[in-house]
């Protein structure tokens, strides 16, 4: 492909559909970016004034605090935010975060999207306007249908929505045209039966948001210690010694995490900061259920930071590991836990090889950490047996994603620092029922395991093949080969890598359908037919009529946060409008309408009664029996998890050790390393605000955080308009109209606000193992724009 560069994807055009001129990416009006220094700490009183004045903005002040007391809580509403833990013990009343306030007032708003609102705006108009405004503008509250040819949604009724969905997937010429995209918002039950349904159909086609988030995770953690999550559970911080943080921005995306943090650090924990951008979680905290931390006293939170360059995180680890092995070589055993090694894994050998033989100028220049701070790092961890690793999406969404994930288990293992009080690793999940969904089937790769229970249970031979991850579902779109896309929840588009090929992507079925609380773009890149399906939101009172009960009966779901507990939720709130059903129902009205005939499980009354599915479940599910008493209990149950103890259900029956290399320089000079980030006020694609208050970026999103020293050579100062050109083998993608801003960043790296930045990210870049796409790593070069 050498010099043949091919422009792909400008999106300052819109993309023709059949229903009109669908825009991607419409400017926010009245940007005015204005510029702060980044905060040095977070939380405190402004957070919680924040999240309250927030709730009370959106939903009006009883029907915003009322969700907020009940969240968390034993027998209270599961925080539709992050799958942060809750304490097993006694919980604080005020035992949520801004962000979660903030997920709850999104949810709980008053202003609904009618019949009307559909007449007066066509899906093109809707497209010209933000992302932002699409959900402001409420919550939707009766099905409506997009028709062919169409310029507008229409209402349609629940019974005509489901009969439309039965006879596209009828008329499928194999059930693979069809493909279930589940959002990790979904709870157990939902989940449950939205994979059973797929599998009833007869595909496997169930990509998820986990494909594009911890799938790295998920693949380095089965190949190295057996199970798929993290062992941590919320009491071990209290334990540690040392707990790195790695790749993750905990005071926006798991403030929770940081009351966490702060008890490893009265315990006299050291904890060590990984990530090119100096977060503001990361360097200080307040804690707001403490006075003193209400009134602004900070912990210091970080030991050390150490600020990589993007992709930095093998060389730095390798450091880490090297030099603990040179002194462990020095005098044998005052670095590396030999007997942990000797009982507990294989493949050591090769490990420490690798470790020999890598070149210190290459690690150092790699990671951007110079060698004295790699050495108090690994002084640390030699002096530590107890040592926690939490990571998230800095780590993970690179195409070595799932070799950054390894790396960081063999550090654990050469310390012998799992399976014991207060050390092992914690992945810290992001939406609420994220590693649930996983947990209750929703994956295109199930297990044989997984497989034959549903063929025992449900009585039908389920598909046997892989079904599409999110990416491949995307490829498959592209190429016309499926027909019926079904998203539970999310928000596909916005989500995927290079906005304008997903939106090509989703025009080309004869029916999409999306069951969710808001409008957002996804609604308007349609395929021949489009279906939105409104439904309750996780804190709203779900009533149903199940069979022998006289009257409607308040129904409850139950999800599992990133430490494998199971916990139920129950809405307290009157919803948004009459009529609205939870996700859970419709999943089941969706199946009854498709496959009830043939179906061992009578659909209709799981609908009525989650009981049934939750029976469903503890016949089908690993370490799910007896699940409809123990999510009862206050507080739930733990699911198992053998390595907690040890036990590494490996292909050797040991934990793994494995040797990740330092990836080939990718970066051209003149390029940098584009890494993408969340603001302080979104949730992924719901936007809440253009407010970055952590970082100090206000009122504009499309913007670009740059090295000074970069800056100054480009002849650039901030809130210069640039172009942004992405490179990825021989094909370019571009976005104008960006502004810089000075930001403290290592050279050569840039950061942009997701999803504004997806335009940018190649569908085709993504990790060889876990197929997860390179969110956090894309080439690019940036020119300072004409006319600024
Ligand atoms: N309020 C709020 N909460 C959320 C979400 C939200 O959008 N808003 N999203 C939820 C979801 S689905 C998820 S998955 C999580 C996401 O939680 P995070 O992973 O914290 O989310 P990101 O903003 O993507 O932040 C990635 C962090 O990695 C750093 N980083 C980028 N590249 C690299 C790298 O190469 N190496 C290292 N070491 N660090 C790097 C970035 O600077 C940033 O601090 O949060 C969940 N919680
Ligand atoms: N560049 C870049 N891209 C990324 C990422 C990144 O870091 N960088 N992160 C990736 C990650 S980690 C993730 S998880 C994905 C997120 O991808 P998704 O999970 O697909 O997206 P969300 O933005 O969480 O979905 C928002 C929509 O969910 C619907 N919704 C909200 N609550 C409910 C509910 O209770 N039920 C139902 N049915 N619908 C509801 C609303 O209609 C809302 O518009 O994005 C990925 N994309
Ligand atoms: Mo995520």
């Amino acid at each position: 492909m050498a010099n043949a560069s091919v422009t792909k994807n400008v999106v300052a055009t819109p993309i023709v559909t059949d229903h009109g001129d669908i825009w991607l990416l419409p400017e926010n009006s009245g940007d005015d970016l204005t510029l702060k220094s980044p905060k040095q700490k977070s939380a405190g009183l402004p957070a919680v004034l924040n999240s309250v004045r927030y709730a009370w903005g959106e939903a009006g002040v009883v029907r915003g605090t009322l969700p907020l007391l009940q969240l968390n809580q034993k027998s209270g509403t599961d925080c539709p935010g992050c799958a942060w833990p809750d304490h097993d013990g006694k919980r604080s009343s005020f035992d949520f975060c801004e962000n979660g306030a903030k997920a709850v007032a999104h949810e709980a708003d008053t202003r609904t999207v009618t019949a009307d609102f559909f007449r007066q705006h066509s899906v093109a108009q809707l497209s010209t306007h933000t992302d932002y405004w699409l959900e402001q503008q409420g919550r939707l509250i009766e099905p409506v249908v997009l028709r062919d040819g169409a310029t507008h949604y229409e209402p349609i009724s629940w019974a005509d929505a489901y009969a439309l969905i039965a006879s596209e997937l009828h008329s499928i010429s194999t059930p693979d045209r069809a493909a279930f995209y589940t959002s990790g918002k979904a709870t157990n039950e939902a989940a449950f039966a939205y994979q059973l349904f797929a599998r009833q159909l007869g595909t496997n086609n169930l990509p998820d948001c986990s494909n594009m988030c911890h799938e790295s995770s998920g693949r380095a953690m089965t190949k190295m210690i057996g199970i798929g999550k993290g062992t941590v559970k919320l009491d071990d911080f209290a334990e540690a010694e040392l707990v790195f943080v790695i790749g993750q921005n905990p005071g926006t995306n798991h403030p929770r995490q940081l009351t966490a943090l702060q008890a490893s650090k009265r315990n006299g924990a050291k904890i060590i900061a990984v990530n090119p951008l100096p977060e503001a979680g990361l360097m200080g905290f307040m804690n707001p259920q403490e006075v003193s931390g209400m009134l602004g006293f900070s912990t210091q939170l970080s030991d050390l930071f150490l600020q990589v360059k993007i992709n930095g995180d093998i060389p730095l680890l390798k450091g880490i590991m090297k030099q603990l092995l040179e002194w462990d070589d020095a005098d044998p055993g005052s670095a590396v836990d030999h007997e942990f090694i000797h009982q507990h894994t294989a493949g050591a050998e090769a490990l420490l090889a690798d470790l020999r033989s890598a070149d210190w100028d290459t690690l150092v220049d790699r990671s951007g950490i110079d060698r004295e701070s790699i050495r108090t790092a690994a002084d640390w961890t030699r002096s530590s047996t107890k040592i926690i690793i939490c990571w998230c999406l800095g780590v993970t969404q690179h195409t070595n994603g799932t070799q950054n994930v390894c790396e960081l288990l063999n550090l654990l293992l050469l310390r012998g620092a799992i399976g014991k009080p207060g050390a092992g690793p914690c992945c810290v999940r992001g939406h609420s029922n994220v590693q649930g969904d996983r947990t209750m089937g929703v994956w295109e790769q199930p297990t044989e395991a997984l497989l034959n229970q549903i063929q025992a249970v449900y009585d039908f031979d389920p598909p046997r093949q892989p079904g599409f991850d999110s990416q491949r579902t995307a490829l498959a779109l592209h190429r016309g080969d499926i027909d019926v896309f079904v998203s539970l929840g999310g928000n596909f588009l916005m989500a995927l890598p290079d906005t304008r090929f997903a939106a090509e992507a989703l025009a080309k079925t004869r029916l999409n359908v999306r069951i969710g609380t808001k409008l957002n773009r996804a609604d308007l890149v349609a395929g021949k037919q489009s279906l939105i399906l409104p439904c309750l939101g996780r804190t709203e009172m779900d009533m149903r009529n199940s069979a022998g009960s006289d009257g409607p009966r308040a129904q409850f779901t139950s999800t599992e946060n990133s430490m494998g507990v199971i916990q139920s939720s129950q809405g307290k709130l009157k919803p948004a409008a009459d009529g609205l059903r939870n996700e859970v129902a419709i999943v089941c009205e969706m199946a009854a309408a498709t496959v009830g005939e043939r179906a061992k499980n009578d659909w209709q009354a799981w609908a009525d009664d989650y009981d049934l599915i939750r029976d469903g479940i503890a016949s089908t599910i690993y370490g799910c029996d007896g699940y409809n008493e123990k999510v009862r209990r206050p507080g739930g149950f733990y699911l198992p998890n053998p390595a907690r103890n040890r036990d590494f259900r490996t292909n050797t029956g040991k934990a793994n050790f494995t040797v990740n290399p330092v990836a080939e320089q990718s970066i051209l000079p003149g390029q940098f390393a584009m890494t993408t980030v969340r603001s302080h006020d979104q949730f992924n694609t719901t936007i809440y605000g253009n407010h970055d208050r952590y970082r100090g970026i206000l009122n504009a999103r499309r913007v670009v955080m740059m090295n000074a020293q970069d800056m100054r050579e480009l002849s650039l100062v901030s809130r210069d308009r640039i172009t942004v050109t992405s490179h990825h083998q021989g094909e370019v993608r571009t976005l104008h109209d960006f502004q810089a801003v000075e930001y403290p960043i290592p050279r050569q790296c840039v950061a942009m606000y997701y999803p504004e930045a997806n335009p940018l990210i190649p569908m085709a870049a993504t990790d060889a193992s876990s197929n997860c796409p390179s969110f956090k790593h894309t080439a690019v070069s940036i020119v300072k724009s004409p006319t600024s």
